[in-house]
């Protein structure tokens, strides 16, 4: 079942998401449109004022703006950490390229995973506005001083893994990133449009793939099923900590880079999923989870909270793997990017020649 035959998530009931990166889209284009000149060069004038006013107007800030530096951090922090996310992010999946069924679903596959590199380089450039090198971000990943998200632990262990990769860890990351696309710092939010757009369609080949298992043969179907029964909890404490205990939002959605909070995206995320699980015929292994007439939402189980923290501090299924593999690559590349330089070097030597 491939192209327009096919109701994937964006059709279902509670979809639209794409609809609202559109939106946040065109809020873009008008709010470059009405873009006032940076202040900086101008001699008096309150830089802190002009960064308040900007933020409160829904503007974006941009790297030749004047930021405080710990909105520069926080941005370095979630960019770098994001960015770090996507190049783990192929790993899991990478796992099943040259197993995947079939010829179709190995080229899907590889493209799917090829566009999380891309995802990756475009939030490295977007952090490099900020003032960070890549080659410095790399070099934290790689020591294990910034994080990277912690669903990328977790082992794929059956080809249904990638249809629950992405039907819901793609999913968890549109839903906490389609609000990015709103984020205040200029560079984030455009990258965030295009790596939306390229999400949905990851999403969509996740639930195409487990639609295919759960309406196939009785072991396809526990394939299927067991797929989500790993990956459930663990996507849900991919939108990080209760919000008791984040120690970030609160600031982050003054300066508007986070526009919900954990907890509000989470529910969100559950909402959207049990509507599209319907559809899929798979269960959501959630006795709990039942509709709240009260709070128009579903309650469900929250994820262990004590499990994401070892996740995160270092003590996951596959950290220890998935750090010494980025490591092993990136040396296996030092001829790559010995080569780039020196071809740089000769091309800007040639350029200098032509110009004298
Ligand atoms: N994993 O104060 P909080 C993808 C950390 S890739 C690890 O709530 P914040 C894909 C958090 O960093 C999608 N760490 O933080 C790719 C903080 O620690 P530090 C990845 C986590 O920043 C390939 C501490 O816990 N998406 O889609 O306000 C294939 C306290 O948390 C996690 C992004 O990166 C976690 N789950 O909110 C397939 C989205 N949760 O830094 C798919 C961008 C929390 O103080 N990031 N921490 O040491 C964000 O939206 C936010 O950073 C978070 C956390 C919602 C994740």
């Amino acid at each position: 079942m491939y192209g327009n035959d096919f109701s994937g998530p964006e059709e279902a009931p509670g979809g639209g998401l794409l609809g609202e990166v559109e939106a946040a889209e065109t809020a873009l284009r008008e709010a470059a449109a009405r873009q006032r000149s940076s202040p900086a060069a101008e001699p008096g004038v309150d830089l802190a004022a002009y960064f308040t006013d900007v933020i409160a107007a829904d503007q974006k800030i941009e790297p030749r703006d004047w930021m405080p530096e710990a909105y520069r951090r926080t941005l370095i922090r979630q960019i770098a950490q994001h960015a770090h996310s996507e190049i783990i992010g192929m790993q899991p999946e990478g796992n099943w390229i040259s197993r995947a069924p079939s010829l179709k679903r190995k080229a899907i596959l590889l493209a799917k995973v090829q566009d999380e590199a891309g995802h990756g380089l475009y939030l490295y450039a977007a952090a490099e506005t900020l003032g960070i090198s890549r080659d410095e971000l790399v070099e934290l990943l790689l020591a294990g001083r910034q994080k990277y998200s912690s669903i990328f632990n977790y082992p794929t262990l059956t080809w249904a893994d990638v249809g629950a990769i992405g039907w819901l860890v793609d999913g968890a990351a549109i839903v906490n990133q389609v609000p990015l696309c709103r984020c205040s710092y200029g560079p984030y939010a455009r990258a965030m449009i295009r790596v939306c757009k390229e999400e949905s369609f990851h999403q969509r080949q996740g639930y195409e793939i487990l639609h295919t298992l759960s309406h196939g043969t009785e072991a396809q179907r526990a394939m299927a099923q067991d797929a989500i029964d790993r990956w459930w909890y663990p996507s849900l404490a991919m939108f990080g900590p209760p919000d008791g205990d984040s120690t970030h939002s609160e600031q982050s959605m003054a300066w508007k880079i986070k526009r919900f909070s954990n907890d509000e995206l989470r529910q969100r995320f559950v909402d959207m999923c049990v509507q599209q699980a319907e559809i899929l015929g798979v269960r959501i292994p959630d006795p709990d989870l039942r509709w709240n007439d009260e709070r128009q939402a579903y309650d469900f189980t929250q994820p262990d909270y004590d499990e994401l923290l070892r996740v995160i501090k270092g003590n996951g299924p596959c950290n220890r793997e998935r750090i010494a593999h980025r490591r092993r690559a990136h040396a296996d590349g030092a001829w790559v990017r010995d080569a780039a330089t020196a071809y740089a070097a000769k091309r800007a030597d040639q350029k200098e020649k032509v110009a004298a």
